[in-house]
């Protein structure tokens, strides 16, 4: 094809001309200006606040291209363009575009000449649209004023987050973030490429069928390749769309499978005409979503290939506030540790994007079930006319470039659009208007996606207790998917996870400080306290300090400094976060799912998140690794307290046989073994391994035990009665070895010579431990490696870190 791209270095400029520089494109605005040094870095401290007028201005990019020669039919060829915006070939203007979600291919053959050429876009500023949006709807259609503090996102079709949200930034970024190039269209285009799969036993025909796009008759070759098979189909095309479609059967097929159930076998597709080809990776595998009636109320169970899966994962955000400052290198390393920590599945959340093509691809190769939102969150939307076919367009686009890949398996109308019409006075004044208001969206969204993809599953909301069920899927836990939030924003202690059993929790969180290194970069050595203004700032949840203090101080003892107050707030995440997923695990096959909030940040921030912004592990990702194994022990105490129940669950297709050891742990550290069981494991269970009178810990100790499985899988973890702040820790003695080790990691030895709860070991160096935030009895060592995000000569400083020392008195 005849392709003249036009990514590179476009020339940007306020439309007052005031501000001018170079921009990147792909890339966004905000970056550009930034390097330009006509920002200063939106990230540290409370710059946020001096960047704002840069959303408040209209902006214009533009760059030169040659053409030789004209003739014929061209088109410009554009994705992800941010958002309400005018492309202007040599001044004639060839598309207003409003949809960040959408591609445009606009015919520019008018527009262009021989020689150089101008293209220009102008920007139009998201927040001033938006308000006049707002001002012509019908009647006011409100947003969340706590989520976002620019206002009227809710009128424009790119991200919700982009507007501020309860862990972002606050930026409206603009920019454009996927492709944009000059095409010429020769016979005809390939407009989509879309896959279906029957499968029978033993084998699966794959229907592929192809949309293109042509302006006028004539004929091309269009070849199909599929495995080690080649079709070519000499195809008629009129003006307009001709849809052609092939059939492949595959004998014995080989299965795509979540990761930790199978492999993830992709037989490559291509589709190609004389001038283009598509690629697509694609898994042959069955799904269904269970949702028959119980006893509880209706199932929610994911069934892939047959096979019913405990969805183990967390919910995705966009990989970076601003486009510029991410990467599919960054992108590929946050997706790999949700891998790395035992998750099969992420729930890409609906204030984000539809991610491009190649993050599904790798979620392909990975082996994460993707749960996709529509990109509609928290507020509540127009239902005009204009407004519903915008939608219906960017729906039929996603769907039909989407659902080829093997690793989406849920399509969600929304994010909490249902609970939203409980959250603002109009609504529940006029509950009528915005419901039916609602519905009309939801059902554009669902009769669009039918249409695109029709074995796409469709759910209505997440969450919801049911198919036009408009329920309290916050509190209700018989049926459907559940965002529980009542510990964090209902202030209620860990224990009360135990008080609900989801079917599928496909949100819960608890916040804590992003880890001292992270937060080094954008606040200064004055501003290392809770309470500064800059770490109020980079906390966008109201309260969200208050309640991560409050929260330590039921459980904890005062922390010596703020480096320990930042440790303190990411073991107790990662204990709030561990002790709702051991017992929603064990409730299986009840719960079939636990996707916490949330997986990622998208700048330097408090959060809910278990990956600091840059990738390392918090404290939560390193337990939810062991809390997430597919063979795993839990200790549960009985909501009397009289018993402590070892639930043992097995995600394994394989019988499992577990050794069991408990010990009691002095809080000097000396570990005193208390029994051994051996327990056996079904297939896709979990069973009670051992029932332990809480009487059989005596006062002031704690109980231990480790595990190993037949399968090789290994753990340990403790149990403390009562209250962490109530017991009288000795001092760990710990004490830290480094050495080189090959490969340019470092082998780290930790020994101590008493009770060392929840070590931690850091270092302002990024890098990825083999193990962390683990126990160690008095004479115990461990041995990990580090491994360093960037290749290193020099020996990192290591900071080491325990729950006696972090809470010492003095
Ligand atoms: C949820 C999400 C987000 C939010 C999070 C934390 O319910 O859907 O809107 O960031 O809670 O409050």
């Amino acid at each position: 094809m005849t392709t003249i791209d036009l990514s590179g270095s476009w020339q940007l400029a306020s439309a007052d001309g005031t501000h001018r520089t170079e921009m990147p494109i792909p890339g966004d605005v905000h970056a550009a200006l930034k390097v330009a040094k006509i920002i200063p870095d939106p990230y540290f401290g409370r710059n946020e606040n001096d960047v704002q007028w840069v959303a408040n201005t209209d902006w214009v990019v533009e760059r030169q291209f040659t053409l030789d020669d004209p003739a014929g039919s061209w088109y410009l060829d554009i994705t992800y363009l941010d958002t309400v915006a005018t492309v202007f070939v040599n001044d004639i203007p060839v598309l207003q575009a409003d949809n960040c979600f959408r591609r445009y291919r606009p015919d520019v053959s008018k527009a262009l000449k021989s020689g150089e050429n101008t293209i220009r876009i102008l920007f139009r500023s998201s927040i001033a649209e938006a308000a006049e949006r707002q001002a012509r709807q019908p009647f006011y259609i409100p947003y969340s004023t706590t989520n976002s503090p620019i206002p009227n996102g809710n009128m424009l079709r790119k991200p919700q987050c982009h507007f501020g949200w309860d862990w972002n930034i606050a930026l409206a970024p603009l920019g454009l973030y996927g492709e944009i190039a000059l095409k010429k269209l020769e016979t005809a285009r390939i407009e989509h490429v879309v896959t279906s799969q029957r499968h029978q036993a033993g084998e699966v025909d794959l229907i592929v069928t192809v949309t293109l796009f042509a302006e006028g008759q004539g004929v091309l070759p269009v070849f199909f390749s599929f495995g080690d098979e080649r079709v070519r189909l000499d195809c008629g095309v009129r003006a307009g769309e001709t849809v052609i479609s092939h059939v492949f059967h595959v004998e014995n097929p080989r299965l795509w499978w979540p990761s930790g159930s199978g492999e993830q076998v992709l037989y490559e597709l291509k589709v190609g005409t004389p001038t283009e080809s598509v690629t697509r990776g694609i898994g042959l595998r069955t799904v269904e979503l269970l949702t028959d009636p119980d006893e509880a109320g209706s199932r929610f169970a994911f069934r892939i290939n047959g096979r019913e899966i405990f969805c183990r994962g967390a919910n995705w955000i966009p990989a970076d506030a601003l486009f510029s400052l991410s990467s599919p290198e960054k992108t590929e390393d946050l997706l790999r540790s949700a891998v790395d920590a035992n998750m099969n599945m992420i729930r890409v959340w609906g204030g984000g994007f539809y991610e491009q093509d190649w993050f599904y691809d790798l979620c392909d190769q990975l082996g994460l079930m993707v749960w996709q939102d529509f990109q509609f969150a928290c507020n509540l939307y127009p239902s005009t006319p204009d407004f519903l076919e915008n939608v219906a367009a960017e729906v039929d686009y996603q769907a039909r470039r989407l659902i080829s890949h093997p690793s989406i398996v849920l399509w969600c109308g929304d994010n909490e659009l249902v609970g939203a019409l409980t959250w603002f006075p109009e609504s529940r004044e006029n509950r009528d208007r915005y419901l039916v208001s609602y519905d009309r969206l939801n059902r554009v969204i669902e009769q669009a996606l039918d249409k695109a993809a029709p074995d796409a599953i469709w759910w209505p909301s997440s969450p919801a207790s049911g198919y036009l069920d408009y329920g309290d899927a916050w509190h209700a836990d018989g049926s459907g998917d559940m965002h529980y939030w009542s510990v964090w924003h209902e202030n209620k202690p860990f224990d009360n996870y135990r008080s609900v059993k989801p079917r599928f929790c496909s949100e819960f969180g608890f916040q804590s400080y992003t880890s001292l290194p992270v937060i080094e970069t954008y606040a200064a050595p004055k501003d290392m306290n809770i309470a500064s203004p800059v770490m109020e700032h980079h906390q966008k949840n109201a309260g969200g300090n208050e309640r991560i203090a409050a929260t330590m101080f039921r459980n904890f003892r005062f922390p010596t400094d703020f480096a320990n107050f930042v440790y303190l707030s990411q073991v107790q995440q990662g204990l709030a976060i561990k002790t709702a997923v051991d017992f929603w695990r064990s409730l299986k096959p009840h719960t079939m799912g636990a996707l916490y909030w949330q997986l990622n940040d998208t700048w330097p921030v408090a959060s809910w998140s278990s990956l600091d912004y840059g990738g390392s592990w918090k404290v939560l990702h390193y337990m939810a690794r062991r809390f997430f194994q597919p063979v795993a022990i839990a200790a549960i105490p009985s909501g009397d307290g009289r018993e402590i129940r070892f639930s043992l669950v097995n995600d394994t297709t394989g019988d499992v046989t577990i050794t069991l050891d408990l010990s009691l742990l002095t809080l000097k550290g000396e570990r005193r073994p208390l029994r051994s069981v051996a327990a056996v494991c079904t297939p896709d269970a979990a069973v009670t391994a051992l029932s332990l009178p809480t009487t059989d810990i005596p006062d002031g100790m704690i109980l231990a035990w480790n595990f190993t499985a037949s399968n090789g899988m290994h753990g340990d973890g403790h149990h403390v009665p009562g209250n962490y702040k109530a017991l009288e820790l000795e001092p760990a003695g710990l004490e830290l070895i480094v050495s080189p080790g090959g490969d340019g990691g470092f082998d780290l030895d930790i020994a101590a010579r008493g009770l060392a709860l929840f070590v931690l070991v850091e270092s302002i160096t990024p890098g990825r431990y083999s193990d962390n935030g683990f126990d160690l009895a008095s004479g115990e060592s461990r041995s990990i490696r580090f491994t360093p995000a960037a290749p290193t000569d020099a020996t990192p400083q290591f900071r080491i870190y325990d729950l006696y020392s972090c809470q010492a008195a003095g």
